[in-house]
């Protein structure tokens, strides 16, 4: 039967390199035959890959089995969505043509089976990271991105991958939970919770699982990442739950 749901976000493939990469790659596959007997609907949120930009007639080399596994699973009918991430927002027409994705800019709320879902990657959110927020204004610049596209992929996607390189999960900065007060994006899920119910909040981007308990009646659940997890969360059409792939 099909009524699963699947979120999964962090997959950052293309890093650290080559060989590691696809390793992780096939170990997405396993995870995704494994779930596609049950899934009716996979949301794919954010940083799926390290870097990601596609010119109007160029896309970044590799990770074709991911691609083509994905087409296979929109043609059976599977509903899949593809949030941007800070690290993979270039994206225009190829992933919904070829792999008949749904593409998703910024946040999704959803309601399935009677429960609401606030969805987004998690960049961006909440207090602080002013620096970031400005970033990502320049990022998602139309005039910006056409620019950069006037720029050789092979010195574009050099300085690109570089940039990501620099990226806290490279450079494996343990990331580490101090208390619900501290987790920016549990502190921007209770804002929006004092002026409206969701059941639950799925985020990717901390690069940490977290499953905690908002006001006893919602939820906010962080996809974690693929380097050391490989966590997910599935909505049964009961109750959604984090889950851990190929972890005793
Ligand atoms: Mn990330």
């Amino acid at each position: 039967m099909k009524k699963n749901i699947y979120f999964a976000s962090d997959f950052h493939l293309g890093s650290p390199g080559y060989a590691e990469s696809r390793l992780r790659e096939d170990r997405i596959l396993r995870w995704l035959n494994f779930i596609t007997p049950t899934c009716s609907e996979l949301f794919l949120m954010g940083d799926i890959f390290d870097f990601w930009f596609e010119y109007r007639t160029v896309i970044p080399k590799g990770f074709v089995r991911l691609q083509g596994k994905i087409a296979e699973m929109t043609d059976a009918g599977i509903k899949v969505y593809f949030f941007k991430g800070n690290h993979d927002m270039w994206v225009h027409d190829y992933f919904s043509k070829e792999m008949g994705m749904e593409i998703v800019s910024d946040a999704l709320e959803i309601e399935r089976n009677g429960k609401r879902f606030f969805l987004h990657h998690g960049d961006g959110l909440g207090p602080g990271d002013r620096k970031y927020k400005l970033l990502r204004k320049i990022f998602r610049n139309p005039v910006c991105q056409w620019l950069f596209a006037l720029v050789p992929p092979r010195i574009g996607l050099g300085i690109a991958n570089w940039w990501s390189g620099r990226s806290r999960l490279a450079n494996s900065n343990e990331e580490v939970f101090e208390s619900v007060d501290q987790e920016w994006l549990a502190v921007y899920a209770k804002e929006i919770l004092s002026k409206t119910h969701f059941d639950y909040f799925v985020f990717g981007h901390r690069h940490l699982p977290l499953n905690i308990d908002l006001n006893g009646k919602s939820r906010y659940i962080n996809l974690g990442e693929w380097i050391n997890f490989n966590s997910y969360a599935v909505f049964d059409g009961n109750d959604l739950t984090l889950n851990y792939f190929e972890k005793e």
